[in-house]
């Protein structure tokens, strides 16, 4: 499998229950390198076009207030077939049906509040930590 990065971000629901670090040891047990990484305030600009496929949807509203309530943590992870991997490890968006010992069961609050974000395709990746690094930010 090849090496890829992907991005993720730890959500305002848990850098408020001081949760980075035992978020960063499931992401670091599962095989993953975290090759970047800083805590950030999004604004709601950021928010908006970050999620902007989702601009239609009856959520929008709040999943842009969710972001923007408190910091983030943004980071890109490095790892045999990264995007795939840590979207296991995150778990189903719903906590309800998350499988047991992933970051959603373990962390999240609800549907909205879920902790973690993950980018779905090598593509997506590759735009999202554009969005948020420099490359020389990055040191894999
Ligand atoms: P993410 O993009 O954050 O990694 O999550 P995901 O792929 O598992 O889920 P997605 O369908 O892309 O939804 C993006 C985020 O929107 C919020 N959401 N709220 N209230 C709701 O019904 C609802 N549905 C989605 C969640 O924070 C979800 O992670
Ligand atoms: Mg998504």
């Amino acid at each position: 499998m090849a090496v890829e990065r992907t991005f993720s971000i730890i959500k305002p629901d848990a850098t408020a229950r001081n949760l980075t670090g035992a978020i960063n040891v499931v992401i670091e047990q599962a095989g993953l390198r975290i090759v970047a990484q800083k805590r950030v305030r999004m604004t709601r600009g950021e928010a908006e076009t970050f999620y902007a496929v989702h601009k239609e949807r009856p959520f929008f509203g709040e999943l842009v207030e969710m972001m923007t309530s408190g910091p983030v943590v943004v980071q890109v992870l490095e790892g045999e077939g990264a995007v795939a991997r840590y979207r296991e490890i995150m778990g189903a968006t719903n906590p309800a049906s998350a499988a047991d010992g992933t970051i959603r069961k373990l962390y999240a609050k609800s549907i909205g509040e879920n902790s973690v974000h993950g980018s779905d395709s090598v593509d997506n990746a590759a735009i999202e930590i554009a969005q948020f690094f420099a490359g020389n930010e990055i040191v894999g």
